[in-house]
């Protein structure tokens, strides 16, 4: 999807409530899993003027809800504040942009029909659109960051200004008449209300109509201790468990299940109307699942020890590298990078520059640590001897492109599932 917030050190926002029902199923049974303090927006990157004012901060950490099974952020920030303007755009890498291919051929094989609708919310810059186009010219993107749908419409995708939900998929309807496919990455598990996001599906979608969602696994969260993706632009952390719940609540089936490998390991989730068969994916992951511990949440009992030990081993590998003579950069000024580096306590002591190809990122400073944000020329002009890489979901990728820093004898320092070095030759 999209990517979040300019937002600004003036900025202020009172701290959210904490969340005490179930957002999915209204169950007041939820129970936290993880809290993490309060933390600034992970994509509030600060313009330096603005350094010196309040940066707001927010509780972080997570619930587990016993009765649908979803595990989501205790507290609510409010989706305009995150998304009306937003400096991600997802297609700067070869990474993103071979999968987007990949998906849009892997629906031409599910849905065969050059007349086809194809509705994307939280479309971004078009990326995926345009893949899809090559074979459904008919496609509509729906984004709300203002700043990244005017640019979507400059380069030729129709895309409509708005957050998806029902009342955009019925207006969308109106207009234009049912869709053949909803298709939407990394969106729902940014959406505080999932059900109100797939009800707007269910109406907008034809009788024979596809609605595809890919997002982070939780799986691959809690296995490789991710927890930096753990933000508050994303409100939820998606299991088949709980989806083939939610589904159902809002008139549509989960009929297939797979996993791909994007942002560190993603689902594939796909969606019919009610009455359409599930294929043998879907009984798999939940049996799956149920054994892992993910139905009843056992699986993350003991989640909270391993992100502080995870943090603890971090932060004493880059003090000990420091304390040799070592100097260090950052690559990758993400928004789970952010999470890393507050949760952390890294901050411009430790790290000289966080590293980014993003014209709009650079110039500015990452939030709560402060760390300013430069372009790659600075790693040949102000050399470091250590990359910590914020970015790990496309390590090779950035690896393949910093061969001259590794032949330098540079090391990258990956975080998760623990630290380690890789030197990149
Ligand atoms: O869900 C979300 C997704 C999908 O992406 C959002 N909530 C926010 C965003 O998360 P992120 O910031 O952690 O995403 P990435 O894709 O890991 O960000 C990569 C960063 O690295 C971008 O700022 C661009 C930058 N980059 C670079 O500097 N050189 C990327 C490439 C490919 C490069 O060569
Ligand atoms: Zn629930």
């Amino acid at each position: 999807m999209t990517a979040a917030s300019s937002g600004t050190t003036t900025n202020r926002s009172d701290a959210p409530a904490a969340v005490k029902v179930c957002r999915v199923c209204s169950s007041s049974g939820v129970r936290s899993i993880l809290d993490i303090g309060s933390v600034p927006l992970a994509n509030s990157f600060i313009e330096p003027e603005l350094v010196n004012g309040a940066e707001p901060t927010f509780p972080l950490g997570l619930q587990f809800c016993p009765t649908c099974a979803i595990v989501q952020l205790p507290t609510t920030v409010d989706p305009e504040t995150l998304f009306r303007h937003y400096l991600y755009t997802p297609s700067a890498s070869t990474t993103w942009r071979e999968h987007c291919d990949e998906l849009a051929a892997w629906l031409h094989d599910q849905v065969d029909d050059p007349d086809a609708f194809v509705v994307e919310p939280a479309s971004n810059d078009g990326c995926l659109l345009r893949s899809i186009q090559r074979w459904a010219p008919n496609v509509l993107g729906v984004e709300p960051a203002r700043n990244i749908a005017e640019q979507a419409v400059r380069d030729g995708i129709p895309t409509i200004n708005d957050f998806f939900g029902d009342s955009t998929a019925r207006a969308i309807r109106a207009e234009h008449g049912p869709a053949r496919v909803v298709i939407g990455t990394n969106v729902l598990a940014h959406v505080p209300d999932i059900v109100d996001f797939v009800r707007g599906a269910a109406a907008l979608l034809d009788e024979d109509g596809l609605f595809v969602v890919e997002a982070p696994y939780l799986r691959d969260l809690v296995e490789n201790v991710a927890y930096d993706t753990i933000y508050h632009e994303h409100v939820s952390y998606l299991s088949v468990t709980a989806l083939a719940r939610v589904y159902p609540l809002a008139g549509l089936i989960l009929t297939h299940v797979e996993r791909t490998p994007t942002h560190g390991g993603s689902i594939r989730f796909v969606g019919r109307p009610l009455g359409a068969e599930p294929d043998a994916s879907v009984a798999r992951f939940l049996t799956d699942e149920r054994a892992l511990g993910y139905a009843d949440g056992s699986v993350l009992a003991d989640f909270a020890d391993r992100v502080d030990r995870l943090r603890v081993s971090l932060g004493n590998v880059i003090r000990s590298e420091a304390a040799a003579g070592r100097r260090l950069g950052a690559y990758g000024a993400t928004a789970k990078g952010n999470t890393l580096l507050t949760t952390c306590s890294i901050d411009k002591g430790a790290i000289r520059y966080i590293v980014d190809r993003n014209p709009l990122k650079q110039g500015r400073l990452a939030p709560g640590s402060h760390i300013p944000i430069v372009g790659p020329d600075r790693l040949e002009s102000d050399p470091v001897d250590i990359l910590l890489l914020l970015a790990w979901n496309i390590a090779e990728e950035i690896i393949a492109q910093q061969r001259s820093f590794a032949k330098r004898g540079g090391r990258f320092l990956i975080p998760i599932p623990e630290p380690h070095f890789i030197d990149g030759g």
